[in-house]
Protein backbone atom coordinates (compact mmCIF):
# COMPACT_ATOMS: atom_id res chain seq x y z
CA UNK A 1 0.00 0.00 0.00
CA UNK A 2 0.52 3.51 -0.62
CA UNK A 3 1.49 5.16 2.47
CA UNK A 4 2.69 9.41 2.54
CA UNK A 5 5.10 9.62 4.68
CA UNK A 6 5.58 13.16 5.79
CA UNK A 7 4.97 15.44 8.24
CA UNK A 8 6.18 18.78 9.06
CA UNK A 9 6.50 20.69 6.12
CA UNK A 10 8.02 24.35 5.68
CA UNK A 11 5.69 26.94 4.11
CA UNK A 12 7.53 30.32 3.94
CA UNK A 13 10.00 29.34 7.07
CA UNK A 14 6.92 28.85 8.92
CA UNK A 15 6.35 25.07 10.62
CA UNK A 16 2.45 23.54 9.55
CA UNK A 17 1.66 20.36 11.40
CA UNK A 18 -0.35 18.92 8.97
CA UNK A 19 -3.12 16.52 9.09
CA UNK A 20 -0.96 13.33 10.18
CA UNK A 21 0.78 14.76 12.86
CA UNK A 22 -2.93 16.11 14.15
CA UNK A 23 -3.86 12.73 14.22
CA UNK A 24 -0.99 11.71 16.79
CA UNK A 25 -1.46 14.87 18.67
CA UNK A 26 -5.17 13.87 18.75
CA UNK A 27 -3.89 10.91 20.16
CA UNK A 28 -1.78 12.41 22.52
CA UNK A 29 -3.84 15.39 23.67
CA UNK A 30 -7.22 13.64 23.58
CA UNK A 31 -7.49 10.91 26.67
CA UNK A 32 -9.41 7.58 25.32
CA UNK A 33 -12.52 8.54 27.57
CA UNK A 34 -12.48 12.21 26.25
CA UNK A 35 -12.26 10.83 22.76
CA UNK A 36 -14.97 8.00 23.32
CA UNK A 37 -17.28 10.71 24.20
CA UNK A 38 -17.03 13.26 21.51
CA UNK A 39 -17.47 10.28 19.14
CA UNK A 40 -19.53 7.78 20.90
CA UNK A 41 -17.26 5.48 19.47
CA UNK A 42 -16.34 2.25 22.70
CA UNK A 43 -12.91 2.22 21.78
CA UNK A 44 -11.31 -1.50 22.40
CA UNK A 45 -8.66 -1.54 19.63
CA UNK A 46 -7.40 0.05 17.63
CA UNK A 47 -10.10 -0.33 14.53
CA UNK A 48 -12.60 1.65 17.33
CA UNK A 49 -9.97 3.89 17.80
CA UNK A 50 -9.24 5.03 14.09
CA UNK A 51 -13.34 5.11 13.49
CA UNK A 52 -13.11 7.36 16.30
CA UNK A 53 -10.61 9.58 14.57
CA UNK A 54 -11.88 9.29 11.65
CA UNK A 55 -15.01 10.75 13.15
CA UNK A 56 -12.94 13.80 14.44
CA UNK A 57 -11.33 14.33 10.94
CA UNK A 58 -14.91 14.61 9.58
CA UNK A 59 -16.21 16.88 12.43
CA UNK A 60 -12.44 19.01 10.97
CA UNK A 61 -14.23 18.89 7.84
CA UNK A 62 -17.20 20.63 9.10
CA UNK A 63 -15.28 23.27 10.82
CA UNK A 64 -13.22 24.04 7.82
CA UNK A 65 -15.81 24.34 5.84
CA UNK A 66 -17.39 26.94 8.13
CA UNK A 67 -14.53 29.04 8.64
CA UNK A 68 -13.63 28.75 4.89
CA UNK A 69 -13.93 32.55 3.23
CA UNK A 70 -15.34 32.12 -0.42
CA UNK A 71 -13.72 35.51 -0.98
CA UNK A 72 -10.57 35.28 0.45
CA UNK A 73 -8.01 34.87 -2.33
CA UNK A 74 -5.03 33.07 -2.13
CA UNK A 75 -1.34 34.68 -2.10
CA UNK A 76 -0.68 34.99 -5.94
CA UNK A 77 3.55 35.53 -6.82
CA UNK A 78 5.53 36.84 -9.63
CA UNK A 79 6.68 35.02 -12.46
CA UNK A 80 10.01 35.24 -11.32
CA UNK A 81 9.11 33.12 -8.51
CA UNK A 82 8.01 30.07 -10.46
CA UNK A 83 9.54 26.99 -9.10
CA UNK A 84 11.99 25.30 -11.82
CA UNK A 85 11.47 22.61 -12.63
CA UNK A 86 8.26 22.28 -10.87
CA UNK A 87 8.32 18.98 -8.80
CA UNK A 88 5.91 15.73 -10.31
CA UNK A 89 4.67 13.76 -7.74
CA UNK A 90 2.05 11.30 -8.23
CA UNK A 91 0.82 7.73 -5.77
CA UNK A 92 3.16 5.94 -8.12
CA UNK A 93 6.72 6.86 -10.17
CA UNK A 94 7.20 8.65 -13.14
CA UNK A 95 7.70 6.13 -14.99
CA UNK A 96 4.31 5.00 -14.64
CA UNK A 97 2.72 8.54 -16.12
CA UNK A 98 -0.31 8.12 -18.02
CA UNK A 99 -0.15 9.31 -21.65
CA UNK A 100 -3.91 10.39 -22.58
CA UNK A 101 -4.78 10.57 -26.31
CA UNK A 102 -6.17 14.04 -27.19
CA UNK A 103 -8.54 13.64 -30.18
CA UNK A 104 -10.21 10.63 -27.87
CA UNK A 105 -10.68 12.27 -24.98
CA UNK A 106 -14.18 13.46 -23.71
CA UNK A 107 -14.86 15.28 -20.08
CA UNK A 108 -17.84 13.60 -19.10
CA UNK A 109 -20.08 15.73 -16.77
CA UNK A 110 -22.61 13.77 -15.01
CA UNK A 111 -25.25 13.45 -11.57
CA UNK A 112 -26.81 17.33 -10.65
CA UNK A 113 -26.07 18.62 -13.37
CA UNK A 114 -28.70 19.86 -15.89
CA UNK A 115 -26.80 19.24 -19.04
CA UNK A 116 -25.35 15.92 -18.18
CA UNK A 117 -22.80 15.20 -21.38
CA UNK A 118 -19.42 14.99 -22.63
CA UNK A 119 -17.30 17.84 -22.97
CA UNK A 120 -14.20 18.27 -26.06
CA UNK A 121 -10.90 19.62 -25.44
CA UNK A 122 -11.36 22.60 -27.77
CA UNK A 123 -14.77 23.34 -25.89
CA UNK A 124 -13.23 23.92 -22.88
CA UNK A 125 -10.12 25.78 -24.57
CA UNK A 126 -13.24 28.11 -25.97
CA UNK A 127 -14.64 29.13 -22.89
CA UNK A 128 -12.57 32.42 -21.53
CA UNK A 129 -9.10 31.66 -20.06
CA UNK A 130 -7.75 33.26 -16.81
CA UNK A 131 -3.91 32.17 -15.46
CA UNK A 132 -2.71 32.39 -12.34
CA UNK A 133 0.69 31.60 -10.24
CA UNK A 134 0.01 30.28 -6.97
CA UNK A 135 1.82 27.87 -4.59
CA UNK A 136 0.86 24.34 -4.32
CA UNK A 137 1.51 22.55 -1.15
CA UNK A 138 1.64 18.62 -0.71
CA UNK A 139 2.09 17.32 2.85
CA UNK A 140 4.77 15.17 1.98
CA UNK A 141 6.75 17.60 2.95
CA UNK A 142 7.47 20.55 -0.36
CA UNK A 143 5.54 22.96 -1.92
CA UNK A 144 6.31 24.85 -5.33
CA UNK A 145 5.21 28.01 -7.24
CA UNK A 146 4.09 27.29 -10.47
CA UNK A 147 1.76 29.02 -13.41
CA UNK A 148 -2.03 27.38 -14.19
CA UNK A 149 -4.28 28.75 -16.93
CA UNK A 150 -7.53 27.54 -18.26
CA UNK A 151 -11.51 27.66 -17.35
CA UNK A 152 -13.09 29.39 -14.16
CA UNK A 153 -14.72 26.45 -12.60
CA UNK A 154 -17.44 28.55 -11.30
CA UNK A 155 -18.39 29.31 -15.35
CA UNK A 156 -17.40 26.00 -16.01
CA UNK A 157 -20.35 24.46 -13.49
CA UNK A 158 -22.50 27.48 -14.51
CA UNK A 159 -22.17 26.58 -18.22
CA UNK A 160 -23.39 22.81 -17.47
CA UNK A 161 -26.11 23.71 -15.22
CA UNK A 162 -24.48 22.50 -12.15
CA UNK A 163 -27.13 22.41 -8.57
CA UNK A 164 -24.88 24.64 -7.42
CA UNK A 165 -26.68 23.99 -3.43
CA UNK A 166 -25.80 20.39 -3.85
CA UNK A 167 -22.60 19.88 -1.35
CA UNK A 168 -20.17 17.45 -3.39
CA UNK A 169 -18.39 17.96 -6.77
CA UNK A 170 -16.49 14.39 -7.31
CA UNK A 171 -13.71 13.66 -10.10
CA UNK A 172 -12.34 10.58 -11.56
CA UNK A 173 -9.24 10.46 -13.14
CA UNK A 174 -7.63 8.39 -15.69
CA UNK A 175 -5.08 7.06 -13.76
CA UNK A 176 -7.87 5.69 -11.17
CA UNK A 177 -7.12 8.24 -8.76
CA UNK A 178 -10.62 10.32 -7.44
CA UNK A 179 -10.92 13.09 -5.00
CA UNK A 180 -14.24 15.39 -4.30
CA UNK A 181 -14.46 19.35 -3.27
CA UNK A 182 -17.00 20.74 -1.55
CA UNK A 183 -19.34 23.29 -3.77
CA UNK A 184 -18.01 26.72 -1.93
CA UNK A 185 -14.23 25.80 -3.00
CA UNK A 186 -15.41 25.08 -6.45
CA UNK A 187 -17.31 28.48 -6.74
CA UNK A 188 -13.97 29.77 -5.48
CA UNK A 189 -12.86 32.77 -8.06
CA UNK A 190 -9.46 31.02 -7.91
CA UNK A 191 -10.52 27.49 -8.64
CA UNK A 192 -9.59 26.48 -12.54
CA UNK A 193 -10.19 24.33 -14.52
CA UNK A 194 -6.43 24.06 -15.71
CA UNK A 195 -5.54 23.42 -19.04
CA UNK A 196 -1.94 24.73 -19.39
CA UNK A 197 0.81 24.43 -17.19
CA UNK A 198 3.40 27.54 -17.59
CA UNK A 199 1.81 29.10 -20.84
CA UNK A 200 1.96 25.90 -22.44
CA UNK A 201 -0.57 22.52 -22.82
CA UNK A 202 -0.59 20.76 -19.22
CA UNK A 203 2.31 17.92 -19.73
CA UNK A 204 1.05 14.65 -19.41
CA UNK A 205 3.52 14.57 -15.94
CA UNK A 206 1.14 17.52 -14.74
CA UNK A 207 -2.15 16.23 -15.83
CA UNK A 208 -3.06 16.35 -19.68
CA UNK A 209 -5.05 17.08 -20.46
CA UNK A 210 -7.02 18.69 -17.46
CA UNK A 211 -6.59 19.48 -13.64
CA UNK A 212 -8.85 21.36 -11.45
CA UNK A 213 -6.37 23.75 -9.68
CA UNK A 214 -7.23 24.88 -6.44
CA UNK A 215 -4.82 27.31 -4.30
CA UNK A 216 -6.92 27.03 -1.70
CA UNK A 217 -6.27 23.39 -1.22
CA UNK A 218 -3.74 20.86 -0.20
CA UNK A 219 -1.87 19.09 -3.26
CA UNK A 220 -3.65 15.87 -2.78
CA UNK A 221 -7.14 17.54 -3.50
CA UNK A 222 -5.82 18.76 -7.08
CA UNK A 223 -6.78 16.14 -9.70
CA UNK A 224 -4.89 15.55 -12.29
CA UNK A 225 -5.93 13.86 -15.42
CA UNK A 226 -9.84 14.05 -14.50
CA UNK A 227 -11.94 12.11 -16.67
CA UNK A 228 -14.93 12.67 -15.63
CA UNK A 229 -16.97 14.73 -12.93
CA UNK A 230 -19.90 14.37 -11.08
CA UNK A 231 -21.93 16.65 -9.04
CA UNK A 232 -23.53 15.12 -5.85
CA UNK A 233 -24.99 15.14 -2.26
CA UNK A 234 -23.55 12.00 -1.38
CA UNK A 235 -20.24 11.85 0.15
CA UNK A 236 -17.75 10.51 -2.80
CA UNK A 237 -14.36 10.61 -0.45
CA UNK A 238 -10.24 10.24 -2.41
CA UNK A 239 -7.67 8.29 -2.88
CA UNK A 240 -5.79 9.18 0.07
CA UNK A 241 -8.38 10.78 2.06
CA UNK A 242 -10.24 6.71 1.83
CA UNK A 243 -7.03 6.76 3.95
CA UNK A 244 -7.18 8.85 6.67
CA UNK A 245 -6.22 12.00 5.13
CA UNK A 246 -8.86 14.66 5.83
CA UNK A 247 -11.25 15.18 3.62
CA UNK A 248 -11.49 19.28 3.56
CA UNK A 249 -7.77 19.06 3.13
CA UNK A 250 -7.68 23.37 3.12
CA UNK A 251 -4.31 25.02 2.51
N1 LIG B 1 -4.73 11.85 -11.06
C1 LIG B 1 -3.93 12.13 -10.01
N2 LIG B 1 -3.99 13.35 -9.47
C2 LIG B 1 -3.19 13.67 -8.42
C3 LIG B 1 -2.32 12.71 -7.83
C4 LIG B 1 -2.30 11.42 -8.41
O1 LIG B 1 -1.57 10.50 -7.97
N3 LIG B 1 -3.11 11.15 -9.50
N4 LIG B 1 -1.53 13.07 -6.76
C5 LIG B 1 -1.88 14.30 -6.02
C6 LIG B 1 -0.79 14.81 -5.18
S1 LIG B 1 -0.55 14.05 -3.68
C7 LIG B 1 -0.05 15.92 -5.53
S2 LIG B 1 1.09 16.60 -4.50
C8 LIG B 1 -0.24 16.56 -6.85
C9 LIG B 1 1.09 16.68 -7.61
O2 LIG B 1 0.91 17.45 -8.76
P1 LIG B 1 2.16 17.81 -9.70
O3 LIG B 1 2.65 16.52 -10.32
O4 LIG B 1 1.60 18.78 -10.68
O5 LIG B 1 3.20 18.42 -8.81
O6 LIG B 1 -1.17 15.89 -7.66
C10 LIG B 1 -2.32 15.41 -6.96
N5 LIG B 1 -3.26 14.94 -7.93
MO1 LIG C 1 0.65 15.60 -2.45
Amino acid sequence: MNIKSPLRLAVDGELVLKEATRRSFLRRSLTLGGLAMLTGCSLVDEASVDTALSRISRINDDVQGWLFDPNRLAPTYPESMITRPFPFNAYYGEDEIREIEESSYRLEVTGLVADCRQWTLRELRAMPQIEQVTRHICVEGWSAIGKWGGASFASFLRRAGADLSAKYVGFKCADDYFTSIDMATALHPQTVLALTYDGQPLPPKYGFPMKLRMPTKLGYKNPKHIQAIFVTNIYPGGYWEDQGYNWFGGS
